[in-house]
């Protein structure tokens, strides 16, 4: 179906906030996030002027991967309320004009989850199926060399069925097998349960993990590796991630989430979690008569240098990659990441925010990157990251990025009133939301304006983009719709520079600097990250 600019689906005009549910609010005193915390900062985000949440797992869990673990699809983790609070609280988000997405762990289960219990049962259990069971290798070892993502073989010996598991992650992790059909379905019907409820929409982890080439051959050594990096990337993931039959599950996903709502604003939209080169990223969107996800993440603003030439190849390359029907996506941080400021700084961190929120495509912003939380050191004895503890000491840890939000400068920064769980940023008493609400100054009114901007413009919406040189230190775009023509300007640098218009166009007004907002006179300070309404030149 063609739409006419004005009647584009949501996920393609809209923001997307990522929650993580333990470090948002907690309402019931246990130094842990909930739902019930959730809703009740929701005013947090309607002021931001984002559209959608997306809540990282909070299904019960035995909480090995903090959520990532799942030990039954379709309930609420106690810790974080039931399923009454959820209904409330997408009802909440609902009525403020918001939607909700939700985390879909396809690829592995808990291995507390009562599929995985009865699988491991017995060699004859009717679910043994369900999960990837092998005999050893003729030599008593693993079924093959594969390593998990968080470090060692991933397959498990189980001494009573004398066979081993598979698992990408931990071995608390077991792997899915998405070649059984009972398991498909039993899958498909988790998807159902929560479309009916009125989710609109999930983000997919690890999509390009879920099906695993089919006799299981040994992945090729990376003859690139070297000390320091992760056990992962000894091999290299070939036949493990990435398969054909992959592409078309994820398409009967779209098929599902297809069946629940045609309309702009009804299209329940599907995320996939989706680490690879351009040109395989490009396939998960699939074909337009047969369609996978709307949005396989891009998180090349993670991974990239932070330098503009560097970014302006990126840019380039990922937009060129894209087939002519796909829309494209940024994403700045995550769960998994270390945090923007921390890697950049509050200077560049707001000229990265300026970015994120004027390339073309959907930005997903990550809980706490509004507020530009920087580095947290996590002392020895406060590490929670099962990856971090499997593999100390390479840099790779990630409750950095899973520190609570810090709310106010009430006890706990107003996020619990006992110790959280992780601790806080230290600079919390003077980096808080509500400080910096009532500071026209801070990185969350730069934010609040951007997105307001954004809202307010069908060229940053949903315009052309056209990119123009870059050098050491500068980064320059436009974005286009109609007769309304933005110029985009980044200062990566610490150096003031003359600010270059394009031959065919004047400076209307300035509509946004990353610095104090001032009358255009021809200048980019260090730092300073511009957009500028152009005026064609007559
Ligand atoms: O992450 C998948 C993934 O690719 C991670 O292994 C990532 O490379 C790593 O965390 C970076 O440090 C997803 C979730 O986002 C993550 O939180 C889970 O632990 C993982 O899947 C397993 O479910």
């Amino acid at each position: 179906m063609i739409y006419k600019e004005s009647a584009a689906p949501w996920w393609k005009r809209g923001v997307i906030y990522q929650i993580y549910p333990r470090s948002f609010q907690d309402s019931d005193g246990d130094g842990i996030g909930d739902l019930a915390g959730i809703e009740s900062r929701l005013d947090h985000l309607s002021l931001l002027g984002v559209d959608a949440i997306w809540l990282s797992p909070v299904f019960p869990s035995p909480m090995a991967d903090f959520g990532y673990d799942v030990a039954d699809y379709c309930d609420i983790e106690p810790l974080f309320g039931d399923l009454e609070d959820f209904d409330r609280l997408l009802a909440a988000i609902h009525q403020r004009g918001m939607k909700l997405l939700l985390d879909y762990v396809p690829n592995h289960s808990s291995d507390r989850h009562p599929w995985f219990v009865e699988s491991r049962s017995s060699r004859d259990s009717p679910k043994r199926d369900w999960y990837i069971w092998r005999d050893p290798a003729p030599n008593g070892g693993p079924p093959n060399n594969w390593i998990s993502d968080f470090g060692g073989s991933s397959w498990e010996w189980d001494e009573p069925t004398r066979q081993y598991y598979l698992h990408a992650f931990l071995k608390e992790q077991p792997d899915l097998n998405w070649r059984n059909p009972d398991l498909r379905a039993a899958m498909m019907d988790v998807l159902r349960f929560w479309l009916d409820r009125g989710v609109d929409g999930f983000r997919i982890d690890v999509l390009w993990h879920i099906v695993k080439a089919a006799d299981l051959p040994d992945n090729p050594v990376n003859p690139d590796w070297r000390k320091g990096q992760t056990e992962r990337d000894r091999l290299i993931q070939l036949h493990s991630t990435d398969q054909p039959e992959a592409h078309a599950i994820s398409a009967d996903f779209r098929a599902l989430a297809d069946q629940y709502g045609s309309g702009p604003d009804s299209q329940r939209v599907l995320i996939g979690e989706i680490f690879l080169p351009n040109e395989r990223h490009a396939h998960w969107y699939g074909t337009p008569e047969r369609p996978q996800v709307h949005l396989p993440f891009n998180f090349q603003l993670i991974e990239s240098r932070w330098d503009p030439v560097e970014l302006r190849r990126v840019i380039a390359e990922y937009e060129a990659s894209l087939p002519a029907f796909a829309w494209p996506n940024w994403v700045l941080g995550s769960h998994d990441a270390p945090r923007i400021a921390a890697r950049i700084g509050e200077a560049q961190a707001r000229v990265a925010a300026m970015l994120l929120l004027t390339l073309r495509g959907t930005p997903t912003i990550y809980q706490g990157d509004e507020i530009g939380i920087g580095q947290v050191d996590i002392p020895a004895d406060r590490i929670r990251d099962p990856q971090d503890l499997r593999q100390p000491g390479i840099g790779i840890g990630r409750d950095r990025a899973r520190t609570p939000m810090p709310w106010n400068a009430a006890p706990f920064a107003g996020f619990s009133t006992t110790e959280p769980w992780l601790p806080l940023n230290p600079d919390w008493p003077s980096r808080n939301v509500a400080l910096q609400a009532e500071d026209r100054g801070s990185i969350l009114s730069l934010y609040r304006d951007l997105l307001k901007l954004r809202r307010s413009s069908g060229a940053l919406t949903l315009g052309a983009f056209l990119l123009a040189d870059a050098d050491k230190d500068i980064l320059a775009y436009e974005r286009r719709q109609d007769d309304e023509r933005l110029l985009i300007v980044l200062n990566f640098g610490t150096r003031e520079r003359v600010l270059i218009v394009p031959a065919d166009a004047r400076i209307d007004s300035v509509l946004a600097s990353t610095l104090p907002l001032r009358d255009m006179d021809g200048r980019v300070l260090p730092n300073e990250g511009l957009i500028i309404r152009l005026r064609d030149a007559v």
